[in-house]
């Protein structure tokens, strides 16, 4: 063999050696840095390929679909992703007619969506168009600029959508004031409030104001209008109308005249309002995919959907201001979820998690884990369902309404911070669980829940109307002003190894409602469980196979062991309920509870380093190892510090409606005008 031909075969074997290694570890960083660059890459991408979107806004017009991708990483580098389009400043006009420093712009170039009823039932769907000042999502103006007003004054209840059935027409209230009567365009405003019952405010368009001072509404509502005398959670406040454009950061828009009134924060910068109402990002059936380090901002819908993909994710990522959600992930996906990010000013929560199969108890095995999750409006922060999900060291705060709406089975919710929500709503919990007995096996595990301290009546963790079977233990609840937890009728329910402590109240509040007042909700509760009643859920949770046996309304099998109550007023609340008498007891079985023992009620210190920090530890041989021995610490170090949240009040107000100030809410009812209630 001739020196050339082994030269010849050395430079093969070398190049086919290195061909083989760059398939086996193929890595390909493309640079972009343009809308139509970024498409082209990911239409291109093959697995291993990093598509690195370089510094700047990518202004999308519609969404970006990856589809059918595996092994494929998106990346930013200072890079946004934005659902709006600008509004040069230099557009900008005085209002005509309006007070000085109220802008007009003309919206004729835009493909803007108009003002929509928002809240329970029109929780889906995308939002209005919305202003953002230097990326700050603005307000639409309110009126008044103060405390809601109390509603006080009901001329005509109204159908509503659940109830009342009967009634005729839309809902009619009165007011005392006089300044409704001096706006030229009331047809513009919209109502936004608690009209009846608190766990739900709406946005319902105004369909007239007369002179005789009423405001008829323009659309049904949840359950009509009604006085409820004493309760401070009935309130309102007008939206939208141009002349109350009278705070920094607030706007009117007029989506059918295409124009908006609009009053800049000082310095504004950029002006932006959002379009697309589709999602930024739409990942469908991919597999290893993640994105990672984008911003994503200023659109009318979602962020990121996550169709049928597997062990796809997001981290780093940090989205605000949607109309809807930052993200959702469907029942047909596994493995997949969001990391480290930061999700807030969000106009209907954060994240909708499913995953997974009821029927054939399939895990989805979906995540939330180490994210940051605040400003939530009106909607739930993370709504998890289906079977096997798992929400992990997340912080919630500053949040509208409820932090947690857990659904389905065999969930997760472990080592969250979760403190200031639940501000703006009534007969609620930060943690949600509610209204089928079917929803089993759920852990809730080694979370701190604190410093909710609001007028109205919440929970941190609500099992209602006769929803069971969770255990929950290790977790901390600190300076809450209404009992902490609530078992509303329900069963399987076992609490041990948590610490209830600075409460002015009872711990734990239960009833037995399923046997009075809340009967209809078996009927409610077979429905729910003959759609997942089968071979696989009987095999799974067989000690369900005889809950309808006997008396299903009365709550049973609930167990309360080795619970510390330290600085507790009660550990359970007192009350003659029904043909009930509840005690004060910690040991026994009353109060709907099976069984209780081995907790304590102290009021020294149980082991904490600082007892007004829980966080900073437990000190080295905590006494309560001593009263109740071998209990389970919970690990502090897996849960987020506690966030500040001053300078971060919940968002103000967004496409799903307003936002309550609760600091402001008057101890003063308003006296009753004497009109027709
Ligand atoms: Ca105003």
């Amino acid at each position: 063999m001739g020196i050339k031909l082994k030269a010849l075969i050395l430079i093969t074997c070398i190049l086919a050696a290195t061909l083989l290694a760059s398939q086996e570890t193929h890595a390909r960083a493309i640079h972009v840095k343009s809308e139509k660059a970024l498409r082209r890459a990911v239409t291109n991408a093959v697995q291993g390929d990093t598509i690195v979107l370089r510094k700047g806004i990518y202004r999308l017009r519609r969404q970006l679909v990856v589809e059918g991708k595996s092994g494929v990483v998106i990346k930013g580098e200072g890079a946004c992703l934005s659902g709006g389009m600008r509004i040069p400043l230099w557009r900008l006009r005085q209002a005509k007619g309006l007070d000085k420093g109220v802008l007009r712009a003309n919206l004729k170039r835009y493909p803007i969506g108009e003002i929509c009823p928002k809240g329970d039932p029109h929780l889906t769907g995308p939002s209005w168009s919305e202003l953002f000042a230097d990326g700050v999502p603005m307000r639409l103006s309110e009126w008044p600029d103060e405390a809601p007003l109390p509603l006080d004054s009901v001329v005509t209840p109204g159908r509503g959508y659940i109830r009342p059935p009967e009634g005729d027409g839309f809902g009619v209230i009165a007011f005392r004031e006089d300044r409704p009567l001096e706006w030229k365009h009331p047809e513009l405003g919209w109502l936004w409030g608690c009209f009846r019952f608190g766990w739900t405010s709406e946005l319902t368009p105004i369909k007239r104001i007369g002179r005789d001072k009423t405001i008829e509404a323009g659309s049904l509502t949840n359950y009509g209008f009604g006085h409820n005398p004493g309760e401070r959670f009935q309130r309102w406040k007008v939206l939208n109308i141009p002349e109350e454009v009278t705070l920094p950061g607030e706007y009117s828009l007029d989506a059918d005249g295409k124009k908006t009134w609009l009053r800049l924060p000082n310095d504004t910068k950029r002006l932006e309002i959002s379009v697309l109402t589709q999602p930024l990002v739409r990942l469908v059936n991919c597999s290893n995919v993640v994105i990672s380090e984008l911003e994503m901002t200023c659109s009318r819908g979602d962020a990121v959907s996550i169709s049928g993909c597997s062990d796809t994710r997001l981290e780093d990522c940090v989205i605000h201001g949607m109309g809807h959600v930052a993200a959702s992930i469907d029942g047909k996906s596994r493995s997949c979820g969001l990391a480290c990010c930061e999700l807030y000013d969000l106009g209907a929560g954060a994240v909708e998690l499913a995953g997974g199969d009821r029927v054939n108890i399939v895990r989805g095995d979906n995540y939330v884990e180490n994210c940051r999750i605040h400003k939530m409006q009106y909607r739930v922060g993370v709504v998890m369902s289906g079977l096997g999900n798992r929400i992990s060291g997340c912080e919630f705060y500053n949040s509208a309404t409820m932090a947690i709406l857990m659904l389905g089975n065999d969930q997760t919710v472990e080592y969250c911070n979760v403190h200031h929500v639940c501000l703006d709503i009534e007969d609620n919990g930060a943690l949600y669980h509610g209204r089928n007995p079917a929803q089993r096996g759920s852990v809730i595990r080694g979370n701190y829940f604190h410093d909710i301290e609001v007028p109205f009546n919440v929970r941190a963790l609500y099992h209602d109307d006769g929803s069971g079977a969770v255990e929950v233990y290790g977790n901390i609840f600190q300076n809450i002003t209404s009992p902490p937890v609530q078992i509303g009728g329900g069963s399987d329910i076992r609490y041990h190894d948590n610490i209830f402590m600075d409460l002015p109240c009872a711990a734990v509040k239960t009833d037995g409602r399923l046997k009075t007042w809340g009967a209809d909700r078996l009927i409610a509760h077979r429905d729910s469980v003959a759609l997942v009643d089968g071979p696989a859920f009987r095999a799974h949770y067989p000690e369900f196979a005889s809950y309808y046996e006997g008396d299903p309304a009365e709550p049973q099998r609930n167990v309360f062991t080795r619970n510390v109550f330290y600085k507790v007023k009660w550990a359970f609340e007192k009350v003659i309920w029904s043909d009930h008498i509840f005690n004060n007891d910690i040991e026994g079985k009353a109060n709907f509870i099976s069984m209780m023992c081995d907790n304590i009620k102290t009021d020294e210190n149980p082991g904490f380093l600082d007892p007004t920090n829980p966080l900073a530890g437990f000190t080295a041989n905590p006494s309560l190892l001593d009263t109740i021995p071998g209990f389970i610490l919970p690990d502090l170090s897996r849960i987020p510090p506690t966030s500040s949240v001053s300078n971060d009040a919940y968002r103000p107000q967004s496409a799903a409606g307003f936002t309550g100030q609760i600091a402001g809410v008057s101890d003063e009812l308003h006296t009753p005008a004497g009109r027709a209630q």
